[in-house]
């Protein structure tokens, strides 16, 4: 597929996701989900993380397209709504570590896309927030739910009520990016960390993103069953005997990822 709104590189096992529409600051319009749909689709095995960011200097992803949701019917918004959270629940269901690199505004779908990731960091110049009551709607593409799991209720209404615009610093202190960096190192950040990530047993990681995943909306002792589970099945791969067999002779382990 010819991709017009995005760009799918590989870096090694890196793959990056960049929403490239500097000219509409990123803004999530339909073409845009189904062309995210298709590289989400077409990552091959070899890739072992994912990074996202924003095409330009301005955004990471300013939000819906305005300009296409504002004639639309409710049934149409019901179906973008839909083609959104598929698109990020996909982002979810990937079996490696995901990592947005917030390097701009994310605000609206663009703090949804940042959320759909495993682990968010964020430029200085990076600017947060859930503004769709300002145009009379609420998120519709996850937003509500992943916020809230993730920063609680009270700050996540806090957001979504006043439809303020923070800056990464305090993204931080609400415990909403994880870490915030200059802006021309932001890239290079989330590489070092995928590196580190790389150099772990890629079914240990996938099955961590597993368990954290479905577990967290689990009661404590289904989720711990969950873990148990993955814990158990780890047991006989070929990664599990290199892992140990590499840790006793005081080697770095060589993971094949079976
Ligand atoms: N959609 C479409 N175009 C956009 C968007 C957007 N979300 N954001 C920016 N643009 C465009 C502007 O229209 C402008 O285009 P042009 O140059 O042709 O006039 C260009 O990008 C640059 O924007 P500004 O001139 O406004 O630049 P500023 O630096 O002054 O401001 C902001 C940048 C703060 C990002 C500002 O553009 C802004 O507030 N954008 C809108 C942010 C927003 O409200 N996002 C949430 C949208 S709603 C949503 O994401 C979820 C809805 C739920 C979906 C449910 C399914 C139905």
């Amino acid at each position: 597929m010819d991709y017009q709104n995005i760009k799918l590189e590989k870096d090694g096992a890196i793959a990056i996701l960049t929403v490239d529409r500097p000219k509409a600051f990123n803004a999530l319009n339909s073409a845009t989900f189904h062309e995210m749909d298709h590289a989400l689709r077409s990552l091959k095995e070899d890739t072992r993380a994912l990074i996202v960011t924003g095409g330009g200097e301005k955004a990471f992803v300013s939000g819906a397209d305005i300009a296409e949701m504002a004639t639309i019917t409710a049934a149409q918004a019901r179906e973008f709504s839909a083609l959104g959270h598929h698109v990020f629940q996909s982002l979810e269901n990937l079996p490696i570590p995901t990592i947005a690199a917030v390097n701009g505004f994310a605000l609206g779908g663009g703090l949804e896309l940042a959320l759909g990731c495993d682990l968010i960091y964020a430029s200085e110049k990076a600017k947060l927030g859930l503004p769709e009551v300002s145009l009379g709607v609420i998120p519709g593409f996850g937003g509500t739910q992943r916020l809230t799991r993730l920063v609680g209720r009270a700050r996540a209404k806090e957001l979504l009520f006043t439809a303020d615009r923070i800056d990464a610093a305090r993204a931080k202190e609400i415990g909403l990016v994880l870490d915030v960096v200059p802006a021309e190192k932001l890239m290079d950040h989330c590489r070092e960390v995928a590196a580190k990530i790389l150099k772990n047993g890629p079914l240990a990681v996938a099955q961590a993103k597993r368990v954290v995943e479905f577990g967290a909306d689990q009661d404590l002792r289904s989720a711990n069953e969950l873990e148990r589970q993955g814990f158990a099945v780890l047991f006989g791969s070929e990664d599990q005997r290199e892992g140990m067999a590499a840790f006793l002779a005081k080697r770095p382990a060589a993971f094949q990822g079976k």
